[in-house]
């Protein structure tokens, strides 16, 4: 038998950090898992890394999207810059991972900030930033990739190295989440929209906007950062030469949520015989994780 580190949190969410994620759409929470944990998802990514089927190299999609750029200068960012790798699902596969997302602290803390007696296990990702990686996240909304519909749905971004501006920390639309509208989701490195998606167009935004309310945190390993599935973020370039930027992203869904297929967005298996309307359900692709 496995034995993982506790499920219990370093300490409380606190009433003030519930409070945050409700109006500000996002929440950082400075110290709240155990090291050992993030340790064992290092030990697993380490592993994952050399199999290249396991991660889907997002620099390369961006060269693809990026049609002016010539060739030239293509081959010369590919030498020097780093690598933006993503991978999804590996709770599926990977047994440190599946015990992050169901039996670590995560859905309690889940529960706490959505006020959610249940919470089911939606999927994972793995956001790798190699040093020198030049592309950006695009800003976008998680709920338009999801087939589900709800107040209760999150996303947690846990960092697996020191994570600043520097190395591209994720940038958050202070509170718009509350516009509740649901955005076309994009290709994650550019604005474009994925096809037949529906939905208002995403709104144009820069990382560095001085006009906007965006948030970002200075993150390190055991720090978690949670926002609403209708918040707006994106992330910077990993501009530093040396140090890398790793983060898993757990997504999550609560009491009130319901499937709703959506055109164009990315479907798991199970999704084929889902049909919209239909209430989320413990299931082996969708696990029941707290209540
Ligand atoms: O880590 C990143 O670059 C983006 C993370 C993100 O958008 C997410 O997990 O929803």
């Amino acid at each position: 038998m496995d034995s993982f580190p506790s499920s219990d949190p370093m300490r409380s969410v606190t009433q003030a950090e519930v409070s945050s994620f409700a109006s500000d759409g996002v929440v950082h929470l400075p110290d709240i898992v155990k090291k050992d944990w993030i340790e064992l998802l290092d030990s697993s990514l380490e592993k994952m890394l050399n199999d290249p089927k396991m991660f889907a190299d997002l620099t390369a999609l961006s060269n693809d999207l990026n049609e002016t750029q010539d060739l030239l200068a293509l081959k010369e960012n590919e030498m020097k810059s780093g690598r933006f790798l993503s991978g999804i699902d590996h709770w599926k596969e990977d047994k440190n991972f599946a015990a992050f997302a169901k039996v670590s602290p995560l859905p309690s803390i889940v529960a706490k900030l959505m006020n959610s007696k249940r919470v089911y296990l939606y999927e994972d990702s793995v956001l790798i930033k190699e040093p020198g990686t030049t592309e950006e996240t695009a800003f976008h909304q998680d709920l338009g990739y999801f087939h589900l519909t709800g107040e209760s749905i999150c996303t947690v971004w846990a960092p697996l190295d020191d994570v600043d501006s520097e190395t591209g920390s994720v940038v958050y639309l202070r509170s718009s989440h509350k516009n509740k509208k649901v955005f076309k989701p994009n290709w994650f490195v550019a604005n474009e929209p994925l096809p037949d998606t529906k939905g208002k167009y995403l709104p144009n935004i820069e990382i560095d906007d001085k006009k906007l309310d965006l948030l970002r945190f200075d993150t390190k390993p055991g720090d978690l950062v949670v926002h609403h599935a209708l918040t707006l973020h994106g992330a910077g370039a990993n501009s530093s030469a040396t140090r890398q930027r790793r983060a898993v992203s757990v997504r999550y869904c609560g009491d009130d949520s319901t499937y709703k297929i959506r055109s164009g967005a990315p479907k798991k298996p199970h999704h084929e015989n889902i049909r919209t309307g239909d209430p989320v359900v413990d299931h082996p692709d969708c696990p029941l994780v707290w209540g």
